[in-house]
């Protein structure tokens, strides 16, 4: 048995290949469409008849009878037991090539009509992305832990503690700032939303170095006298020119009394001064000290007149760096007034106490971002000179994020 395609512009042509080639007792086996030289977008492309013909090799035994599909072309013949076989399987496998044809060609419009272009995909992904990132700004996308990758990185830094704006700032940065790919991976937002922390951080480690005479300053009862002997025993185990505390804080009941206390212990000389010219005149007299701390009266930051009292007593120290202390616990928008409340003072460092009293750290996001200064110490307890921690960028991070 032999079999051979042929290609014709039609039938008849096609016919004529085949009994040229076969002789007149060939059969048909199949007949399909082609088409050849595609050319521009397969506009200038030539349809051909593909014919296959099958012959018997010479004759041993007489075939039996079949008609072919083109019977009426070719003259019928009698084949041998592998021609029918033949010719089953071509029954078997007719409706199958139908199938298959339709279906490529179902395909290829498919393909047409809705244009896979990868680089479109890439573009509309790019949309929905600064589209996320507006939606977040505008408020329209709210913290939700069983929402959206996005969502759930919203809720994430609000449980922490970070407060409202800055969270949709952080968020709205992430979503802007990853790969499209990565939009709906909470694990990969949260990778790119340490890299922001940390370069908002960083921009506000920038500060100057610690100054001789450090003033302390902030709300009533955050830790002011507390930290301050904490920094004097740290600052005592290595001065070689003596360290000094002076309390400006007189008219509250048992402050100067408490401040004596804690020098007492530590071996730490405490004044008291009366008023801006005292505190003048007691730093002049110890001009050889290489450290001294001031501390000042807590009052409410709402009150007017502290940050007017304050600046009279910083006006009457030479060149002192001043420090605001603000407790971990303090609520968010409560912070917020209070930085505003002492940016007059031109504070350079933060001191953050309390950490010990809350679970979550946001506060100190809050302040070192919302501030623009760093963070000289953390406290986190009360005991005297333990409870006091030097926290660099990695180590606020890591309490930021992880607890
Ligand atoms: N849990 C905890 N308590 C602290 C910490 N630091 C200070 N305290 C406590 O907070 C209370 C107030 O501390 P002070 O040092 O007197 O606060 P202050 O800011 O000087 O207060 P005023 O002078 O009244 O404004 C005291 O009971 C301290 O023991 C801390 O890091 N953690
Ligand atoms: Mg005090």
């Amino acid at each position: 048995m032999q079999i051979k395609t042929f290609e014709a512009v039609d039938m008849k042509h096609a016919l004529a290949q085949v009994r040229q080639e076969f002789g007149p007792h060939a059969v048909i086996v199949s007949t399909r469409s082609i088409r050849k030289d595609r050319g521009l977008f397969g506009l200038l492309g030539r349809t051909l008849l593909e014919v296959t013909a099958a012959v018997e090799e010479p004759r041993q035994e007489e075939p039996p009878t079949v008609r072919s599909s083109l019977a009426s072309e070719l003259p019928a013949r009698r084949g041998t037991g592998r021609f029918r076989e033949i010719w089953a399987v071509k029954q078997a496998i007719d409706p199958v090539l139908d199938e298959v044809r339709g279906l490529r060609e179902t395909v290829s419009a498919l393909d047409q009509r809705v244009g896979l272009d990868p680089s479109d995909l890439r573009a509309d992904l790019t949309q929905i992305r600064s589209l996320l990132a507006s939606l977040i700004s505008d408020g329209r996308v709210m913290a939700d832990p069983q929402g959206s990758a996005a969502q759930r990185l919203f809720h994430f830094l609000l449980v922490r503690g970070i407060d409202e704006p800055l969270t949709r700032s952080l968020v709205q940065r992430v979503v802007a700032r990853v790969d499209s790919g990565s939009l709906g991976n909470l694990d990969r937002l949260k990778l790119n939303l340490a890299a922001e922390m940390r370069a908002d951080l960083a921009r506000a480690e920038r500060g100057t170095p610690p100054g001789r005479i450090q003033i302390f300053v902030g709300p009533s009862g955050v830790g002011k006298t507390t930290t301050i002997a904490k920094l004097a025993a740290r600052a005592a185990r290595s001065a070689s020119d003596g360290v000094l505390i002076v309390t400006t804080d007189v008219h509250r009941v048992a402050a100067v009394e408490q401040m004596a206390r804690y020098g007492e212990s530590l071996g730490i000389p405490v004044v008291a001064t009366l008023g801006p010219e005292d505190l003048r005149r007691t730093l002049a007299e110890h001009e050889a000290m290489e450290h001294i701390f001031v501390d000042t009266p807590g009052r409410s930051h709402r009150d007017p007149a502290t940050a007017r009292d304050l600046q009279t007593l910083i006006e009457a120290t030479a060149d002192p760096e001043i420090l605001l202390v603000v407790s971990a616990a303090t609520r968010p928008c409560d912070s917020v007034e209070i930085l505003e409340a002492y940016s007059a003072l031109r504070w350079s460092r933060l001191v953050m106490t309390k950490l010990d009293e809350t679970r979550t750290y946001g506060e100190l996001y809050n302040c070192v971002v919302r501030g623009g200064r760093p963070i000289a110490c953390v406290t986190t307890g009360q005991s005297v000179p333990d409870h006091l921690e030097s926290l660099d960028l990695a180590g606020i991070l890591r309490k930021l994020l992880h607890g």
